[in-house]
Formats: C-alpha cells, sequence, structure tokens
C-alpha cells in the first residue's frame, strides 16, 4: 500500500507554495518517511527551520516546529537541543542561509559536534528571492546579481563540514528519494553533528536562465554532476573536477557528542563530579 504522508502534514497548509516540479517536496517526503520508519513519536521530533523557499518545510510537517530568521537555524536549535537532549532536533536550511548568512553558525554547530541534523537543501542560487548568487552557485552561471556570468567560486557544503568538525557528513540527490531517505535515517540515528546535503532543482530561478528551463533538465544536469563517494574516491583529482560525491562522505564515532560534555559542567556544578580534565577528551586540539 502507498505511503499515506497525511498524518505528519498540516494539511491546511497544502497546497504547497513550492513550485510545481520543485524537488523540495521529494526532500519532505523522504524526510517523513525516515521519521516514521525510525518510529519517532511527532512530539520527540523538533524541525526548525530557516528563510527562504527550504524554510516552508518546517510550516508543512506536524513535528513541534520552529521558522527562524534567516541563516540561525543552528544557533536556535542549538538551544532547543541543550534544554532537551533526548529530543530529536533537525535544522532545514537553504544554501544561502546555511553558507551565506548563516555559514558562521554552520560552522560552530559543526565544531562543538552537537547532536542536531542539519539538511540543506542545496539549490545552487537564492530561490525564494529570485536568483540571486549563492555560494554554491557554480561559476559562469547566470544570476540576478551576476547576468555577466557569476565570477565567485563555489564552496562545497560537504567539504566546510569535514573540516569544521561534522562527525556525520552526506549529501544525496533528489533523484534518489530511496537513498535521500536512508540517510536521514543514518544521520538521524547518528550522535553528534550531522550535516546532509540535499541536491534539489531550481529550475525556475536558476535553470530558466540556465538552459535547464524545465525540472527535468535540471534535475539531469544534477545527476551529471553526482558520483557515489566510492567511486569518486577512486578517481583522480582531474576525473573529480566540477563533480560531487553523494552518500556517506565522513563518519566520526569516537569524537564526543556537546550535550554529553554539557552534562559534565552540570554534575561539576552540582558537586556530583570533580573537575572536567583535558583527559575526558580523546581530540584535545
Ligand atoms: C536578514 C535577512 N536577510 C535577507 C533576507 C532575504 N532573504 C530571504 S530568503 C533569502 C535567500 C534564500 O535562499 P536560500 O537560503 O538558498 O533558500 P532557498 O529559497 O533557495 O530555499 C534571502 C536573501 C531575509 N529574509 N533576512
Amino acid at each position: 500500500m502507498a505511503f499515506n504522508y497525511d498524518s505528519y502534514l498540516r494539511l491546511e497548509k497544502m497546497p504547497t507554495l513550492w513550485c510545481w516540479g520543485c524537488g523540495d517536496g521529494v526532500i519532505l517526503k523522504a524526510f517523513i518517511r525516515a521519521v516514521d520508519k525510525m518510529g519517532i513519536d511527532k512530539d520527540d521530533m523538533c524541525v526548525v527551520s530557516g528563510i527562504g523557499c527550504s524554510g516552508r518545510f518546517s510550516s508543512y510537517v506536524d513535528f513541534n516546529t520552529v521558522h527562524t530568521t534567516h541563516g540561525r537555524t543552528v544557533a536556535y536549535a542549538t538551544g532547543i537541543k541543550l534544554a532537551n537532549p533526548t529530543k530529536h532536533v533537525v535544522c532545514v536550511a537553504g544554501d544561502g542561509d546555511a553558507l551565506a548568512i548563516g555559514g558562521n553558525h554552520t560552522i560552530h554547530g559543526c565544531r562543538r559536534n552537537i547532536d542536531i541534523t542539519m539538511i540543506v537543501i542545496q539549490n545552487f542560487i537564492y530561490g525564494l528571492t529570485n536568483s540571486q548568487t549563492s555560494p554554491t552557485t557554480p561559476q559562469g552561471m547566470w544570476t540576478v546579481t551576476q547576468k555577466a556570468g557569476n565570477i565567485d567560486p563555489t564552496f562545497d557544503g560537504c567539504e566546510l563540514a569535514v573540516a569544521a568538525g561534522a562527525s556525520f557528513v552526506g549529501r544525496e540527490n533528489v533523484t534518489q528519494p530511496r537513498k535521500l531517505e536512508k540517510l536521514f535515517i543514518k544521520s538521524m540515528e547518528h550522535k553528534g553533528f550531522s550535516y546532509v546535503e540535499a541536491l534539489s532543482n531550481c529550475h525556475i530561478n536558476l535553470g530558466r536562465k540556465n538552459k535547464m528551463a524545465s525540472a527535468m533538465q535540471n534535475l539531469d544536469w544534477i545527476d551529471s554532476i553526482t558520483v557515489p563517494v566510492k567511486k569518486y574516491e577512486a578517481m583522480t583529482k582531474e576525473e573529480q573536477l566540477n563533480l560531487l560525491p553523494t552518500g556517506i562522505i565522513k563518519q566520526d564515532t569516537v569524537v564526543r557528542e556537546y550535550c554529553d560534555m554539557y552534562q559534565d559542567i552540570i554534575d561539576v556544578h552540582q558537586g556530583k563530579r570533580a573537575k572536567i580534565t583535558q583527559d575526558d577528551f580523546v581530540k584535545k586540539i
């Protein structure tokens, strides 16, 4: 029988404001199936989204939700998680939200390794505000802010997350909804900061001016630039050029999680343990 999404959706908010053929709906459905498969009670899930087309995510799902300011999902989510360490806290942000205005928060969320899953809906453009260059817009593409073609070098959000210390980093493509669902499960099962990039199409605001005006053309292009991580790792540097690896890129289960470390501080103040020392950490520097 087909999966019934209704109990997870705020049906009064339907239809969504997303454009016809937008990949954001595929990501929303994959996320709901992941939560359902994990058997997470709706009251134990909090979804925090920022501003953008991706920001609408929290309006549509029937969990505890917060629709926050642009670029600040990790800040809100950090407070929510520290106050409710047993709950699942998931951020949903666009590439502009997560890597431009919110880049600083994303870096420090990764560094702290707090047990939050950050889903970055990466459509290579500012979608909601109609086509401004984002940190992930490919060089040479047309945007409203760079009509002669984008000259800004692009960010690889996953590489940034690895370098900043996220203990789980993964990427998947909306053309692979089952793989996306599995990646969401793995990331939510992981204890620590999970940075998950979901590559999505924005054929309206990126595609129309870049020779991929239909959803299918935009999705074909995303398919053409993605390759499973195992295959990617076996490639030479030249072959890897202009390709993005998909799948689980990093998983570190040794590094300590932030809420656990914070509990140590609480225990010190409550006289339940002595001071925190360097011996409490595997990686100290
Ligand atoms: C402080 C602030 N600056 C700018 C804006 C305007 N704004 C709203 S959404 C957005 C960018 C959206 O792009 P992205 O984060 O990539 O999300 P998408 O819409 O593509 O999902 C901008 C610049 C804002 N709402 N708040």
